[in-house]
């Protein structure tokens, strides 16, 4: 079998485990013990210039090679182009999308840099896996430098609409990039219509027919044994007390704006506000670790939800409950799971998501004898195989606080037959299984990387630009 190099912006060290264990690294677990292999990317550490010798660093059959980025190029790749423009716009956001033209210059330039430093270190049989938004123009430098390799592309995150693509600056360029691809993945089918539908128009017609969907999962049984074994430790034991047998909701996020957490925290206030019965019988738990916390926007959003945080548990605590316990710390994965698996709801309402694994590993983890029910978002990519769970607007409060007040009052026989679709769901379409489709198609695609083709179409979105 021929070895497999990932690309991503971040490579993971294999050597930590708990918190920071988790995301790709998971989802790809079982593709990296069947083959040799490289990961490459970013080492998550910056120097004064982007280094152009890779450190290698060995752990089983994968090889973990990384680069450091100098400090203009984090600050215009990483914070600018990446998560100050493409985050944004590919969430359906254009309005608080952030553009600057070094920025562009900057993405341009990591990936060319990324390129030149793995280019030399490919074998010809090797099939290439690149992840992601931040390098969406990195296929296309290593086609310019002679790369014949088959390479695919994964982008975890939505694809908006075509009018929506284009607000971004360079939009054009991005699109022309993606046919040096292979094969490319999203998470949906309405995002793979999406990207079709703008590659067809102002991109290159060819890679629209290799743009598939993919949905991602997780690794569903260990998951659930994790769950289970770690429901038995001290810390849930607990939380369990604390809660004096009240009903715990649950939600776990990055603190990110896409989340919906403003939404969600209003959504809480409205149910004890509606439905005053369950006054005293719920508590919500949200971990939600400070994530780019050097970034304005995300400044705003911390600040934002200390302050409704504190307005509603000061409306409705009494000395012993408060509604709201909110947690900005990191937790550890396996200590989530636990609670995951007390929790009689679990709370996932992005206001936009790829996929959204916490929704899945909230199915993963609950007791089948006893399970709880998801509230989910519709506008995350998980809504598609969830069909078990109460989808909700995460933009309306009152949808949420309705979706509650039900999941509260559910007997347990509508919960279990909601719950028991949805696990069936998590356990079929897992991460082992997305990784298999993806390299299948992957693998068995007829190559892209004929001399000039990423140059020609670049030309021709340049004339439809014109
Ligand atoms: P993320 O936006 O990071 O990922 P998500 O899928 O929710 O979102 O979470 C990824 C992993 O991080 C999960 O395993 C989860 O348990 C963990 N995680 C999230 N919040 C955590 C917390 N507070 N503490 C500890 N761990 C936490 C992007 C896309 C998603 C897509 C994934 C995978 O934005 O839409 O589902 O990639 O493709």
């Amino acid at each position: 079998m021929s070895r497999l190099v990932i690309v991503a912006n971040r490579v993971p060290d294999p050597r930590e485990r708990g918190a920071s264990a988790g995301g790709l690294a998971v989802a790809l677990k079982d593709a990296l013990m069947r083959r040799d292999a490289m990961w490459f990317g970013w080492s998550g550490a910056t120097a004064p210039e982007t280094s152009t010798t890779p450190k290698e660093f060995r752990h089983g059959r994968t090889a973990y090679v990384t680069l450091d980025l100098g400090e203009e190029d984090y600050a215009r790749y990483y914070q600018g182009f990446a998560n100050g423009a493409l985050w944004p716009v590919l969430h359906y956001r254009l309005g608080i999308a952030k553009f600057a033209r070094e920025d562009w210059v900057g993405y341009q330039r990591v990936n060319a840099a990324f390129a030149a430093a793995l280019a030399p270190l490919l074998k010809p049989d090797d099939t290439i896996w690149i992840h992601d938004f931040h390098l969406f123009l990195m296929a296309a430098e290593l086609r310019k430098l002679g790369c014949r390799q088959k390479i695919g592309f994964f982008l975890h995150v939505p694809f908006p609409p075509r009018s929506v693509f284009l607000g971004l600056p360079k939009a054009l360029d991005v699109l022309a990039a993606l046919a040096a691809h292979d094969a490319i993945g999203v998470q949906t089918e309405d995002d793979a219509e999406n990207l079709r539908a703008t590659l067809l128009a102002d991109g290159d017609a060819a890679a629209a027919a290799r743009v598939g969907a993919f949905p991602v999962g997780i690794d569903a049984a260990g998951f659930a044994s994790l769950a289970a074994r770690r429901f038995r430790t001290k810390e849930v034991a607990t939380l369990r007390a604390s809660l004096v047998d009240r009903a715990l909701a649950i939600g776990v996020d990055r603190l990110d704006y896409t989340k919906g957490l403003p939404q969600r925290i209003a959504g809480f206030g409205k149910l004890l506000e509606r439905f005053p019965h369950h006054l005293g019988k719920v508590t919500f738990l949200q971990v939600a670790p400070v994530s780019r916390g050097d970034v304005a926007t995300y400044r705003a959003l911390r600040r934002e939800l200390d302050e409704s945080v504190g307005r509603i548990n000061g409306q409705y605590a009494e000395p012993d409950w408060a509604p709201i316990r909110y947690i900005t710390r990191a937790v550890a994965r396996p200590t989530l799971a636990g609670y995951m698996r007390l929790a009689r709801i679990g709370l996932v309402t992005p206001l936009r998501d790829g996929m959204n694994l916490v929704a899945k590993e909230y199915v993963a983890a609950q007791d089948p004898a006893d399970p709880g029910v998801l509230i989910l978002s519709r506008f995350a990519g998980a809504s598609n195989d969830l069909e078990g769970a109460l989808l909700v607007n995460p933009l309306d409060p009152d949808d949420i606080a309705e979706a509650l007040d039900i999941a509260l009052d559910m007997r347990a026989e509508e919960r279990l037959a909601r719950w028991k679709t949805m696990d069936a769901a998590v356990r079929t379409t897992t991460a082992a299984v997305w990784c298999r489709n993806f390299l299948a198609a992957l693998e068995g695609s007829v190559s892209s990387a004929e001399p000039g083709q990423a140059n020609d179409s670049r030309r021709t979105a340049r004339r439809r630009a014109a």
